[in-house]
């Protein structure tokens, strides 16, 4: 087998890259290791920027979407039983969000490749990157009914998450810089219409919880949990109860309940892996940086990632120059970095921290009070949680 670009992994971050070159007129194949059925059905993100978007829009696979997700100009912060809203499209000159389940983009993006008869193989295992410090790297895997297989390419795409084998390939020529935080979220996703139009975002003395939706009539419900939290100890009472004790207050506002159709535990990790090219591999997207979910960030980052390697390899196909590719480690990591830091920053702010002094849970109410009241503060929340612009 050859293709141009060999892609590992069929996450958003794989899927619109592979997207992406097709557009460009460069052709790859994509191997994932899972089934279909598998990856469009896991339950993850929610929250896509304006630029992800448009980014899928323009590329052709943006119509069930814009017709299907719901576009979000605010969302609440709630401490001590009231909400108070962030107004996001007037703090940022129109901008906003839009709620659409990560496995429906993944749907849409799997329809549009399959329709068009671009290869993506599922189902692949033991696979294996290698000779990419050379000019003819290959991946070599087992396919679906047992066969060896071997895919030369002119470039590889680590695009396999993280959990994937492309950033273990080269470890040694890696800077990591993590943080792993005391805690973890239990989610929900359950057959109830939300209580608020908007995202909640709660900060509660027995931890944070957050109310979010799949349009049109699921609710998406979080709880701070301990990190290594079983889920066989969250009954649905039990998630129900808690998600009522924090949500509580004086404004009447409550969770709606409805029947639990999907419940895990994710932990939550900031990483960040240097650089994202090694000779003619560059990974992308989870593979080499991880936020915790607090900012709704890590998919909207594997679609900036993807784009501004896109970018550089069709640069380099057209005109022989492969600038942009050498530089597309550090145009990436300026973001990256950028948005570590806002979700570090909304993790912080709104956690609990396990053996936490009385000083912390009085700094973050005081910095949630000041970004409610300032529109200094509150623009600067807005202006990370819809995207920043910078420059690709
Ligand atoms: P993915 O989605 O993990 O895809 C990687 C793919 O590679 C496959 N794979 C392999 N394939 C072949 N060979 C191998 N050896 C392989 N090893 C792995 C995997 O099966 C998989 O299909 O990475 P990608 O594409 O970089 O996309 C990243 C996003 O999935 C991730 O950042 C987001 O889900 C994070 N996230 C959120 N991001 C947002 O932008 N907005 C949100 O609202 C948001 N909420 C969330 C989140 C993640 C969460 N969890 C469960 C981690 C909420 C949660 C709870
Ligand atoms: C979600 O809808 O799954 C979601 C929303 C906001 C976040 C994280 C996840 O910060």
């Amino acid at each position: 087998m050859r293709t141009q670009v060999g892609i590992v992994g069929a996450g958003p971050a794989g899927l619109v890259l592979g997207l992406l070159l097709a557009r460009e007129g460069i052709e790859s194949v994509v191997l994932e290791s899972r089934s279909r059925e598998y990856i469009e059905h896991r339950v993850r993100a929610g929250v896509l920027e304006q630029g992800t978007v448009d980014c899928l829009a323009a590329s052709g696979v943006g119509e069930r979407l814009q017709r299907e997700g719901m576009v979000h100009h605010g969302l609440f912060l709630r401490w001590d039983g009231y909400s108070h809203r962030i107004a996001l499209s007037d703090l940022t000159g129109g901008r906003g969000i839009t709620l659409y389940g990560q496995q429906e983009v993944v749907k849409d993006l799997v329809a549009e490749r399959v329709e068009d008869g671009r290869e993506l193989l599922f189902e692949v295992s033991d696979v294996r990157v290698e000779d990419f410090d050379g000019d003819e790297p290959a991946i070599r895997f087992t396919d679906a009914t047992g066969a060896e297989q071997v895919l030369r390419c002119d470039v590889i795409a680590g695009c396999d998450g993280f959990h994937g084998l492309c950033r273990p390939t080269v470890e040694t020529a890696l800077r990591v810089y993590e943080r792993e935080y005391p805690f973890g979220w239990l989610g929900i996703l359950a057959e109830a219409a939300p209580s608020s139009d908007e995202l909640v975002y709660c900060h509660h003395e027995r931890g944070f919880a957050l109310q979010s939706m799949r349009p049109p009539d699921l609710t998406r419900l979080y709880l701070q949990v301990a990190p290594d939290e079983e889920l066989e100890r969250w009954p649905d009472e039990r998630v129900w109860e808690e998600l009522h004790t924090r949500f509580a207050g004086d404004d009447g506002f409550d969770v709606a309940e409805g029947a639990v159709v999907e419940k895990g535990i994710t932990p939550m990790r900031s990483f960040v892996a240097e650089p994202l090219r090694h000779g003619r591999l560059f990974l992308a997207g989870d593979a080499a940086h991880i936020v915790p979910p607090t900012g709704a960030k890590g998919l909207n980052l594997a679609v900036a990632d993807v784009r501004v390697l896109a970018d550089g390899l069709a640069h380099w196909y057209s005109t022989g120059d492969g600038s942009r590719l050498d530089s597309y480690s550090d145009r990436c990591l300026r973001r990256v970095w950028r948005v570590q830091h806002f979700s570090w920053w909304m993790t912080r702010m709104l956690h609990r921290l396990p053996g936490e002094d009385p000083f912390e849970p009085m700094l973050q109410r005081s910095q949630l009070e000041y970004v409610c009241s300032s529109h200094a503060a509150a623009t600067s929340l807005a202006e990370n949680y819809v995207g920043l612009e910078l420059e690709l």
